[in-house]
């Protein structure tokens, strides 16, 4: 089932305007950087301090996420994304323990999911999404966090 609230995605024009935003006049703290070629997105993980979102070891969930998300390519989805809607809320990500027994349950009921098969997120996750038009309107993504 679902664990918690991961993070919630948002697509930025300049990621340096956004962390300006987020980290230096809000005191958010980047947990992770990373570029992840299969999705075309540069994305920055922030979390709130004092949560150690990287941090499994003990029995409470990590804090949910803010996640930075700019194109690596112009016919990216974030790029389309922009290029529609402009920089803002773009996907909300919910932490599931098992992804494949979610999708199942989800497909089972007549959902989209957008990939036949997880693919590969942020930080060795697996990741993938309901269809915006199956979810109210939002882009949910499902993801499994790597075993610590
Ligand atoms: C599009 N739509 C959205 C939306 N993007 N609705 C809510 N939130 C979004 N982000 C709406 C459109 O406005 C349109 O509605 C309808 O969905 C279908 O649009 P489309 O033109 O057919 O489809 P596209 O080409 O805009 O693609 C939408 C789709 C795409 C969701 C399929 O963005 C996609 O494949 N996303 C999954 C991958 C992704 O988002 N990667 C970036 C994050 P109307 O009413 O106009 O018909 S990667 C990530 O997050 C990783 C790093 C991680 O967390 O680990």
């Amino acid at each position: 089932g679902v664990l918690a609230i991961d993070h919630v995605g948002v697509a930025s024009a300049d990621l340096n305007d956004s962390l300006a935003f987020y980290r230096e006049l809000l005191g958010l703290v980047e947990t992770h950087r990373e570029s992840n070629e299969d999705q075309q997105v540069v994305e920055v993980m922030l979390a709130a301090p004092g949560h150690k979102s990287s941090d499994r070891s003990n029995e409470t969930e990590p804090a949910t996420q803010l996640q930075l998300l700019a194109p690596l390519s112009a016919d990216s989805t974030v790029a389309k994304f922009l290029d529609r809607s402009g920089p803002g809320m773009h996907h909300l990500a919910l932490r599931v323990s098992d992804i494949q027994a979610t999708s199942d349950r989800l497909l089972a009921r007549g959902l989209r999911l957008l990939y036949p098969q997880p693919r590969a997120g942020t930080a060795g996750s697996m990741i993938n999404f309901i269809h915006p038009k199956d979810a109210g309107g939002v882009l949910v993504e499902l993801v499994q966090p790597a075993r610590s």
